[in-house]
């Protein structure tokens, strides 16, 4: 098969609630929605989750449709392929911009799935048709809102709470919430807001028994990491530093941490998640399903990814309800006690809704095969 024409949709849409973390505010996402089609007329659907400021990581929303658009797409015009892999190999040259290169591998896993009748998950190996879900809370204007949220999320049943840390919001909200919830699965993201020197502060959130926390140092260290590990009982997991399944390998050498988040989209794509899963599993590490505020196409893909043997804790894989008024999907992510459906159907499993994605657009482009372009 080849792919024959893509489109690129940039679709903005508000969140219900602003999301505050210790490296950005955000309350609209706007994320690029792909259409593939192959040679048959078949289509296939992903979705590229980065935010519209380098505030996370290096990319941003522009950078990702310059990528895609300037060099991913006319490096996989036309070109064949059988697997995700074997597509994979015609942009190898690409260095970094991994959310740009997962949103199209995405895209493809499902065209390639809804082409073949499989699910997503069933492709991938998944094990499990519900995954348990946890929920992740913004840095919030006081700790009496924050602990009416986690109230929120833990009577609708979610299964983890992981509250976002900052220097000045960290040991305080830990304290309030396990004083009201003692037995609640509780983790911590600092995306990266503190240094080396802050150990002896962070191990003060040893005493209240957090699951993890979450890239404490910079984005681009593993090396203090491991130090900072070795001066904390809590587990340390990284996020923004593992681009691939080497960076975990050297990570997990290192004892950098002891807990792995798998992002698709930052590691770019379903094929490297499935490497950093199996290289894990192998070595007894426990990983978990991390999120980007994902519309509905990238929250099902990281359903299908958290149905995998690995993942034993809780995904930030919250309902569809916990971000948007209206989803771009049908039928919607909902969480009922703490469980998701892992979609069933073909590929993605999910409906995107036309005219949603039209109400919402705020920029398209067809590339073509021909070289046409509008
Ligand atoms: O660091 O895990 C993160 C959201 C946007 C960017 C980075 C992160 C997050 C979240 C929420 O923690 C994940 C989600 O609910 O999709
Ligand atoms: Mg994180």
């Amino acid at each position: 098969m080849k792919i024959v024409r893509i489109e690129l949709h940039r679709v903005r849409l508000p969140l219900v609630r602003p999301f505050r973390t210790s490296s950005a505010y955000r309350a609209h996402i706007e994320h690029i929605l792909i259409r593939a089609f192959d040679e048959n007329g078949a289509e296939g659907w992903g979705e590229i989750a980065t935010a519209v400021d380098p505030f996370y990581n290096a990319e941003t929303t522009d950078t990702a449709w310059h990528i895609v658009h300037d060099f991913l797409a006319p490096m996989v015009l036309g070109k064949p392929f059988s697997t995700p892999d074997e597509f994979r190999a015609h942009y190898a040259k690409i260095k970094g911009n991994r959310f740009a290169q997962a949103g199209v591998e995405m895209a493809v896993w499902d065209l390639i799935g809804r082409v073949q009748g499989r699910s997503l998950a069933d492709m991938l190996g998944g094990s499990r048709s519900q995954v348990e879900v946890g929920v992740s809370l913004g840095i919030e204007p006081d700790i009496g809102v924050l602990l009416g949220q986690v109230e929120r999320f833990v009577a609708e049943g979610y299964r983890r709470v992981k509250l976002k840390i900052a220097p000045g919001w960290d040991i305080e909200p830990v304290r309030e919430v396990r004083r009201r919830w003692p037995d609640l699965p509780l983790q911590v993201d600092a995306n990266s807001a503190y240094r080396l020197a802050d150990a002896g502060h962070l191990s003060k959130l040893d005493e209240y028994g957090v699951l993890l926390i979450e890239q404490p140092l910079a984005d681009d260290d593993i090396v203090d990491h491991a130090t900072l590990q070795k001066r904390l009982r809590t587990p340390v997991c990284l996020d923004e530093s593992l681009h691939h399944v080497d960076d975990v390998r050297k990570a997990l050498d290192l004892e950098a941490c002891r807990v792995v988040n798998v992002k698709v989209s930052r590691v770019g794509g379903l094929c490297e998640s499935l490497k950093i899963h199996e290289l894990c599993r192998s070595r007894g590490v426990p990983v978990w399903c991390g999120g980007m505020h994902e519309f509905g196409l990238g929250r099902s893909a990281n359903l299908a990814v958290a149905s995998l043997p690995g993942f034993t804790l809780p995904g930030d894989t919250s309902g569809s309800d916990k971000y948007w008024k209206q989803d771009v999907i049908e039928p919607p992510i909902v969480v009922t006690d703490g469980l998701a459906d892992v979609p069933a159907g073909p590929g993605l499993g999910v409906h995107l809704e036309m005219e949603r994605l039209k109400a919402n657009c705020v920029r398209s482009v067809v590339i073509s095969n021909a070289g046409g372009q509008s």
